[in-house]
């Protein structure tokens, strides 16, 4: 099985969004156009309770991008996004949903943060996520999604560690600090992911 992963097209992660990722928006009718070239389309969803530990709001003395430790890991303090039931959780409104076969949600542990869609930050808790894919006879996972440096960053090194093979589609993504994005990128090649164009699917 051709599969598709969406990492977190939600609107908080779009211009004009809380957790605004500059370009964000462009990656919509890319991913609409590759969509049927997939035998399956596999979505994850940030999806955080308002109270949630990545909020810099919950922590006083805080700001947005702070780097702090919680409970033993390092965190990003971030704007609150992604809140379970807001506007800003909604996939962005002209992605195509029709296609998608599950969505996978993520980051509703208040005390612990999820890049990945496959598991929590401290790698304790799954989401099924491999386990549904395994189960579906998926073997190669195509990227797409925000953001590049985080989520989906965070979801192909998990993904890597669970077997599947992975191709970032990168006129599919946008990172929150391109030059961070840059090495990992770097660093994805040198753990065999393969990097194309959606062009090339
Ligand atoms: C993300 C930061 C916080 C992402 C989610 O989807 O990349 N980044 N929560
Ligand atoms: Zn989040």
């Amino acid at each position: 099985m051709k599969t598709l992963m969406l990492i977190d097209v939600q609107n908080d992660f779009m211009p004009g969004g809380s957790l605004a990722v500059s370009g964000g928006n462009q990656i919509v009718p890319v991913i609409n156009q590759i969509q049927d070239q997939f035998d399956l389309v596999v979505a994850s969803q940030d999806w955080h309770p308002s109270e949630h530990l990545s909020f810099a709001r919950n922590h006083l003395r805080h700001k947005a991008f702070d780097e702090i430790e919680v409970n033993g890991l390092p965190q990003t303090l971030w704007p609150a996004h992604c809140v379970q039931g807001s506007e800003g959780a909604e996939f962005h409104p002209e992605l195509n949903l029709n296609r998608i076969a599950a969505i996978f949600r993520k980051g509703m542990n208040r005390d612990i943060d999820s890049y990945s869609a496959f598991y929590d930050n401290g790698h304790i808790q799954t989401t099924g996520l491999s386990g549904y894919l395994n189960e579906m006879k998926a073997k190669t996972l195509y990227f797409t999604g925000l953001a590049a440096d985080f989520c989906v960053y965070f979801s192909i090194k998990d993904a890597l560690k669970a077997g599947f093979a992975c191709v970032l589609i990168e006129d599919a993504t946008r990172a929150i600090d391109p030059e961070n994005f840059k090495r990992q990128k770097q660093q994805l090649l040198a753990d065999g992911v393969k990097i194309i164009n959606s062009s090339d699917v």
